[in-house]
């Protein structure tokens, strides 16, 4: 093919297929009703896209359908299904739909797989559970399936599954699993990696590609995003891995008896990883021409007759593409390769990952401003994008030029736009100093802070969400539609922080919260308050199984044009005696989910969100707030995927960070969470936010992080959590006496705060009020102790 997409969304443009998994979890629908709307989703996207214009004759069209998750996927189709789901495997080793749920979800005492993020997106996978005695084998069917229903439609659309190296290293190793049900696997081996499975795993391909070329798939894609990561394990080891899997791969089975081999490496730049690749026999390599660099010559000298598929259409972010620019890159790479490459073939257009990272269509915006929406591709009009610069780049000049003329105009009026470039706001950035992101010492701020907080020792506090109830929900929506007057919703929203704080005070809390009930998302609920941002109204984007979130546009300059938070907060504050926190999100987050502007660095936008953060900070303290939590929980995951990026990437974001909170005068008490306990990368960073309490996840883990913390210095104020929110048990008192106890073996009670994991705001109050409640008493009884 000329031209093709790696993939495409799949939850459906009005989250068809959300809310048909949702009502079968809930018993509202049959298996049926689930599969005949999955297939017709299915059905109706092959069309959309032979509609756009993607080849339905000649694999140009994906089929990457998924009810939950490609990796849970690619796990089930290679039989890596963990003992202890041994109890849901049919007589020929098959899982049912039902089945492949209860990996995802889990179900009684037996934990579902875990879920982590993948790559530098908001996206989340399950992960893969390897040992030294995983059983492979192709354990189903569902990619042939899926390329026989596009046949019998007559769409020859391209299978895509996880390639064999990125499957093992997404995977976690463990040992072996004594006994079914609920038992946990025991730790692996010392020494052993997933990837020492790759030889066992390869002869499964191999059949799954055999089964794919009996049907006549004339390619597949195999995806390789793990090439364009660094990780643990050696960069030559992973690299003979590589050459090692698609040679065999490429050889055991000559075509036609399987499809021709297509290997993308989105999300990065893998320039030693394409001459691996083409040396080991694919027909076809895949790279990444946003996040990545052109290949130079040499290496595409390296690349043999390997067709170079170059993703020049960026698939997780929204702006339409520069077309000049994507042209001149892609005719700078065509001038590489053999004369006519494009013409010939040699040449292919793609995106630069997976479309399932943007909503599907700008036209579904009706209440967008028309301006702001004529600057916008989503994966609709990103198809049209990537064909219109094919048919440039095989078509010579002339070709596409009305497509070209229009990207061009739309480009200049948003660069025109008044509001994308504001004097102000760049005065106000250009003018923060080092004094504006200093604070005092730690040392001196905890004792000032002691003073006026008047704190127990084991401080108990929650991180910020209360359960969001339909009574919320419903409140919120009546007044987005017009249906509750703002006084009528400033009522509701004021009864429901008494409720809460009423409930804390009760519980017996140290530091409350308002409990966010007027937010419906962390960060949306920030970006729709600023100006420079925008929201969309049917751009959901899938975070993880069924659920979406609708990220912001960051399109202009950031200004806050009046406080945000403040007079909920002082509403909470004047209900009680105890501190209340100030809740904000962080400026990282804002920008890591949201859809980010593309014409300055990152790290200009993080300071102009910071910016208007720390005018919040300065109000909120001003309000007489004492203690302002500023979340961070995606500091993390914007973190590069290549090391040698990671330093600036550090710098930024913390200085960001300090631009919002350092404006705290000495006695304000600034906290921050993360959502993660691995700090290994990013343990110094912590630090040098200079945030004087952290809280994290540690329940899990049992506290395994905080002798990690320790050794490497840390001596802020630290809660790590002991109720882990993200399963519905309650635990009971002494569980998390326990862990409590275990906290205060590595942390000075001074500095130790006694938390939950994360916010509430997926609970249910039926387990928030005894595990709080638990929480308060436990922490009573370490207290006691010391
Ligand atoms: N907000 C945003 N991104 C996130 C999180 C968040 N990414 C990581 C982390 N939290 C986990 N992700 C999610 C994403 C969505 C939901 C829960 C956790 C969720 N969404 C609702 C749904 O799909 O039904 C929709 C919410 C709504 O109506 O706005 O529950 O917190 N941006
Ligand atoms: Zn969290």
């Amino acid at each position: 093919p000329a031209a093709t997409i790696l993939g495409y969304p799949r939850i459906g443009p009005l989250r068809e297929l959300k809310r048909v998994v949702e009502a079968f979890w809930a018993g509202h629908s049959e298996l049926d009703d689930l599969e005949a709307q999955a297939a017709e989703q299915r059905r109706s996207q092959r069309t959309r896209l032979v509609d756009l214009g993607l080849a339905p004759d000649d694999a140009s069209i994906p089929s990457d359908f998924s009810y939950y998750d490609q990796v849970l996927d690619a796990a089930v189709t290679l039989g890596a299904v963990p003992p202890r789901f041994a109890h849901l495997l049919d007589e020929d080793g098959a899982l049912d739909l039902p089945g492949y749920f209860t990996l995802a979800r889990g179900e009684g005492d037996v934990a579902p797989l875990e879920m982590t993020k993948w790559f530098d997106t908001n996206y989340h996978y399950l992960v893969p559970e390897i040992g030294p005695r995983t059983e492979f084998r192709l354990a189903d069917d569902r990619v042939l399936r899926l390329f026989l229903e596009g046949a019998t439609e007559g769409v020859t659309t391209r299978p895509v599954v996880v390639g064999p190296v990125t499957f093992l290293l997404l995977s976690k190793a463990v040992g072996e699993q004594h006994g079914e049900g609920a038992a946990p696997a025991t730790a692996p081996p010392a020494g052993f990696t997933p990837l020492d499975r790759l030889e066992d795993l390869l002869p499964v391909y191999v059949e799954l590609l055999r089964s794919l070329g009996r049907a006549g798939a004339p390619w597949v894609q195999l995806d390789e995003p793990a090439l364009a990561v660094d990780w643990d394990v050696p960069r030559e080891r992973v690299l003979a891995a590589a050459e090692r899997a698609y040679a065999v791969l490429a050889t055991e089975t000559t075509r036609p008896e399987r499809p021709a081999l297509f290997v993308p490496v989105p999300y990065g730049s893998a320039e030693d990883a394409l001459p691996v690749l083409a040396r080991a026999g694919v027909e076809a390599v895949g790279l990444d021409l946003v996040r990545g660099a052109a290949p130079s010559p040499e290496v595409l000298a390296q690349l043999g007759d390997a067709v170079v598929v170059a993703g020049a259409v960026d698939g997780r972010n929204v702006w339409r593409t520069d077309l000049d620019a994507a042209l001149a890159r892609l005719q700078e790479l065509e001038a590489g390769l053999p004369d006519g490459a494009a013409r010939d073939g040699r040449l292919c257009v793609t995106t630069s990952t997976s479309l399932q990272h943007v909503p599907y269509d700008v036209g579904a915006e009706r209440a967008l401003d028309p301006q702001l929406r004529s600057w916008l591709a989503f994966a609709d009009q990103k198809v049209e994008e990537v064909l219109a610069l094919a048919t440039a780049l095989t078509g010579g000049p002339g070709a596409a030029s009305e497509a070209f003329r229009t990207a061009a105009d739309r480009r200049r009026s948003r660069f025109e736009h008044p509001g994308v470039r504001r004097e102000d706001v760049r005065r106000r950035v250009a003018a923060i100093g080092e004094e504006d992101v200093t604070r005092a010492d730690f040392a001196e701020r905890a004792a000032a802070q002691a003073e006026v907080l008047d704190l127990p020792p084991l401080p108990t506090t929650t991180i910020g969400s209360f359960p969001q109830t339909s009574e919320i929900r419903s409140a919120r929506a009546r007044h987005r539609a017009g249906d509750l007057s703002e006084e009528e919703y400033t009522a509701a929203m004021r009864a429901e922080i008494e409720r809460v704080v009423r409930l804390q005070e009760e519980l017996g809390l140290d530091v409350l919260v308002h409990g966010e009930p007027e937010r419906n998302d962390m960060v949306q609920y920030f970006a729709e308050q600023l100006e420079g941002f925008a929201a969309t109204e049917h751009g959901w984007v899938q975070s993880y199984g069924t659920r979406c979130t609708r990220p912001s546009i960051l399109w202009g300059d950031v200004a806050r044009p009046a406080p945000i938070t403040v007079e909920w907060t002082r509403y909470a504050a004047s209900l009680t005696d105890k501190p209340v926190k100030g809740m904000l999100t962080g400026p990282v987050t804002i920008l890591a989910w949201s859809f980010v502007r593309d014409d300055q660095p990152p790290a200009d936008t993080a300071a102009q969100v910071a910016l208007a953060l720390r005018e919040e900070v300065a109000d909120l303290e001003a309000a007489g707030i004492g203690i302002i939590q500023v979340d961070e929980p995606a500091l993390r995951e914007l973190l590069p995927l290549r090391a040698e990026h990671r330093p600036a990437y550090l710098d930024w974001s913390v200085r960001a960070f300090r631009i919002a909170t350092a404006v705290a005068g000495l006695r304000t008490q600034v906290h921050t969470h993360l959502c993660y306990s691995e700090f290994g990368d990013v343990i110094d960073a912590i630090d040098a936010l200079d945030a004087d309490v952290t809280s994290i996840e540690a329940a899990r883990s049992r506290m395994e992080v905080l002798p990690e913390l320790h050794a490497a210095g840390f001596a802020r104020g630290v809660g790590p959590g002991v109720y882990d929110i993200h399963s519905p048990r309650v635990p009971s008192e002494d569980e998390v006496a326990e862990l409590v106890g275990l906290a205060a073996e590595s942390v000075h009670p001074r500095l130790l705060w006694v938390n939950p994991d994360c916010g509430l705001k997926t609970r249910r109050y039926e387990e928030v009020e005894p595990a709080l409640r638990r929480l308060v008493a436990a922490a009573g009884r370490v207290r006691a102790r010391l």
